[in-house]
């Protein structure tokens, strides 16, 4: 993976983790363990590769740009303070998703733990987010890179009124073939993006056509997933939604950086904050969402 992404070291910060660089300048953090690795760009504090006994557990396009200059298709991208179009409470037209994947974030620290590098990172408003978002914040992302692989984001209210936000820990998972994939534990209800937002209801998940939609309530703890490759199950910690997305040949045709077959081995499973209302954190509050992804046993 380092190979492909062309990445040059620049030190090495700990036993597991070094900090390299890309053509672009981009800083990576990559890590590597006996058994598990990963890869986290500073741009966008995006995980863009974690692989377990070798099997890669996340898909990255082939066409994904690495330059810092747009976000990455692939990985884990955070989407923060909202999750697709800006809602009219923030203003209509701003970047979809928000700005945290498009912003260069700061390593806070590594710490070392006898089976898991734990990786805490932070963006700050700062005049470009102020320019957008009028609110001082504090953002911060824990990477847990091991057997399991964790990943919390807290926000953290820095100003004197209520900051209210939505968001999703929007991860692309690499699978085998669209047949094999299955998911279990959505619920059966969601929003179905592909069909004006109807509220549909459903349960049981097939793979056959283009998805994009918000299960608004998926089981309290666990969605199983077989992807071809192996069996996972995500464990969400303060999400109100699982996001579901898979573009099919079409949706994929239209993006310049989504390979044109890259939809048949990927398919998104969100972690979301995606209630109209958002989470209203108060001034000096702070509120966690996130996830665990394991292996089934
Ligand atoms: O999470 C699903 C979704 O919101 C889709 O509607 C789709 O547009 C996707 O995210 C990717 O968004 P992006 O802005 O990264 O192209």
């Amino acid at each position: 993976m380092q190979a492909r992404l062309a990445l040059t070291q620049v030190r090495q910060l700990t036993k597991t983790v070094s900090l390299a660089r890309n053509e672009a300048g981009v800083s990576y953090l990559v890590v590597e363990r006996d058994n598990s690795e990963a890869i986290i760009s500073l741009y966008g504090a995006h995980l863009i590769h974690y692989a377990h006994a070798r099997q890669p557990w996340l898909w990255l396009s082939q066409s994904a740009k690495l330059d810092g200059t747009r976000p990455i298709r692939g990985g884990v991208p955070l989407c923060w303070p909202w999750f697709g179009p800006s809602p009219e409470r923030v203003g209509l037209g701003k970047p979809q998703h928000g700005f945290a994947r498009t912003s260069t974030w700061t390593l806070d620290g590594i710490s070392e733990e006898a089976d898991n590098t734990l990786l805490h990172l932070s963006l700050r408003d700062n005049a470009q987010t102020l320019a957008t978002w009028p609110h001082p914040f504090e953002l911060e992302l824990d990477v847990r890179v091991g057997d399991e692989l964790t990943m919390m984001l807290t926000t953290r209210n820095t100003g004197s009124t209520p900051l209210v936000y939505s968001g999703a820990l929007h991860s692309y998972l690499q699978t085998q073939a669209p047949e094999l994939v299955k998911l279990a534990g959505l619920g059966s209800r969601y929003i179905d993006r592909l069909q004006d937002g109807a509220n549909i209801e459903q349960s049981g998940f097939t793979l056959d056509k283009a998805v994009d939609r918000t299960y608004t309530a998926p089981s309290a703890h666990i969605i199983d997933i077989e992807t071809g490759h192996t069996s996972l199950k995500l464990d969400n910690h303060q999400a109100d939604s699982v996001v579901v997305w898979n573009p099919w040949k079409e949706g994929a045709a239209t993006m310049a950086d989504f390979d044109d077959d890259g939809w048949k081995e990927m398919i998104c499973v969100e972690t979301a904050i995606t209630d109209p209302a958002g989470i209203t954190v108060d001034p000096d509050e702070e509120h966690t969402f996130g996830f665990i992804l394991s292996q089934k046993a």
